[in-house]
């Protein structure tokens, strides 16, 4: 069991991760900055906060802006001055802005100046905006601030340190709370145990710290070990590559989507700095892990995390890995699959995903609380099956169950199998509401650059390879899947296209 002292300070642990002349942070512009410069950038914003802002402990201030070493040091200063950082991603709209703001009670904002507009839109009464990056005299970074240290607040284990909006992948906002001592938790857990990162490791990915996949890969992870991260402000597979042969990174933070596309680009690129990779934020097919497997040697880390949770909590890592599932609950975490009445379902049997650990769903005046949290258990929305040997199989989130003729349709097992084709590079499978069968399946795909994408042939490859009755009825080219910002799947989005 995890202990924490009653009196803790998320960020000034972190900041103590290291010596203040080892590295933590790097961009690809060739910028570096040790721990010891970014204690004195954090303390300076934090001075700006508490003395010419006025913020006061407990206060919400947003964050927002692209991944740079500047957010992460103004959401550190937030922790650090007692306040409450409220993350949202970068491309969040002004109306949601407004939505978060007002749900939060947000009081002061920081912003990188190149993401203010849509934030000024928002038009959120009272709001002190603070813009950083910038050369103006009242931009953050000039302020004038009382030189020296700064004294973190001695914040409570148990008092709100970030909270995380999430939409799902349906598009209304949720905020999570979490506290100061579950910041620390993700690292002595999924990190500790599953990644077992070293000092010198070089962290990057493509998920930005607005979300938490990203918050904690990039930020509370490589800072808890005294390592150090690349932020990239554009992480997609064209820069990831030529980041990862040029930093040496080691430890890969991305989803499915991603390593599927760097596998198409990789030819010319060194990745042999690698020896971590962590896929999550989405189900892996083993189709994905088997060609990365073969083309770089390296066992991707699969897990499922969520920002109701903060992160990973159920994964494996090296020989522990069995690809097709998901893993084993991470130490300090309890994972079970239970029927809708919350009783336990046997070994191999399909149910709902429940878990608990060292961290819990607090949703922000929502009453959408008493759903998630049944009888002391985080019910994650996924089915699952628990295999007689304890490995975690996912097989679909549960609304997208598909039944068809009284059959049930697990999406991603269809999905799995287009993936095993050579022509496809990305697939959902969805039902679409039918007369006579209740639900017929239709199957969305993206081909490959150059790939024929024939619709019939895609259709007979996949009668050889399952059941009749999971092959879809029809097979629809698109350019592009639906995605949330965050890169998940929009299954909804192509069920409405898919009742028109
Ligand atoms: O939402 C997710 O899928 C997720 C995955 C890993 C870590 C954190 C999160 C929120």
């Amino acid at each position: 069991e995890l202990r924490y002292p009653a009196r803790l300070n998320a960020a000034a642990e972190l900041l103590e991760g290291a010596a203040p002349d080892r590295p933590v942070f790097h961009t690809p512009a060739g910028e570096s900055w040790t721990y010891g410069e970014l204690r004195s950038r954090v303390d300076g914003i934090a001075h700006a906060l508490t003395g010419t802002l006025g913020v006061v402990p407990g206060n919400r201030v947003l964050l927002r802006g692209p991944t740079t070493p500047w957010l992460a040091a103004c959401w550190l200063a937030v922790l650090k001055a007692g306040a409450v950082a409220v993350t949202v991603l970068a491309q969040t709209r002004p109306y949601e802005l407004a939505t978060v703001c007002e749900l939060a009670r947000v009081t002061h904002a920081l912003c990188d100046i190149r993401s203010l507009d849509d934030l000024a839109k928002a038009e959120v009464p009272g709001l002190r905006i603070t813009a950083y990056g910038g050369d103006a005299p009242d931009d953050l970074l000039n302020l004038p601030v009382p030189h020296g240290p700064y004294e973190a607040v001695r914040t409570a284990a148990d008092d709100v340190a970030l909270i995380a909006f999430t939409s799902g992948t349906t598009g209304r906002p949720k905020g999570c709370m979490h506290f100061h001592r579950d910041l620390l938790a993700i690292a002595d857990t999924f990190s500790k145990h599953v990644l077992a990162p070293r000092a010198d490791d070089v962290f990057a990915g493509s998920p930005p710290l607005g979300f938490t996949f990203g918050l904690g890969g990039l930020v509370v992870f490589p800072m808890r070990a005294g390592a150090s991260a690349l932020l990239l402000e554009q992480a997609g597979p064209k820069q990831l590559l030529p980041a990862i042969a040029g930093h040496r990174v080691s430890v890969l933070f991305t989803a499915p989507t991603a390593y599927r596309a760097m596998l198409g680009e990789m030819d010319g690129h060194d990745v042999s700095s690698l020896r971590r990779c962590v896929s999550a934020g989405e189900n892996l097919p083993s189709a994905t892990w088997e060609a990365w497997r073969e083309r770089t040697g390296l066992r991707i880390i699969n897990g499922i995390g969520a920002t109701e949770l903060l992160h990973i909590f159920i994964s494996a890592a090296d020989e522990g890995i069995r690809p097709g599932t998901t893993g084993v609950p991470v130490p300090g975490w309890h994972a079970r699959v239970q029927d809708e009445n919350g009783v336990p379902v046997p070994d191999g049997q399909q149910g709902l995903l429940a878990v608990r650990g060292p961290v819990g769903c607090r949703y922000l005046a929502d009453p959408r609380q008493r759903e998630y949290v049944r009888d002391g258990w985080n019910l994650t929305g996924d089915t699952y099956v628990r295999e007689p040997d304890g490995y975690f199989r996912f097989v679909a989130r549960a609304d997208d169950m598909i039944i068809s003729a009284g059959y049930n349709i697990a999406g991603p097992e269809v999905e799995d199998a287009l993936l095993r084709h050579p022509d496809v590079r990305e697939a959902a499978v969805v039902g679409r509401p039918d007369e006579a069968r209740g639900q017929v399946v239709v199957a969305y795909v993206v081909v490959r650059p150059g790939a024929p994408g024939d619709p019939e042939a895609l259709r007979a490859f996949l009668k050889a390879e399952l059941a009749p009755y999971k092959c879809p009825r029809e097979v629809v080219l698109l350019d592009a899947l639906p995605r949330t910002a965050t890169g998940k799947l929009q299954r909804f989005r192509l069920r409405t296209a898919s009742d028109q």
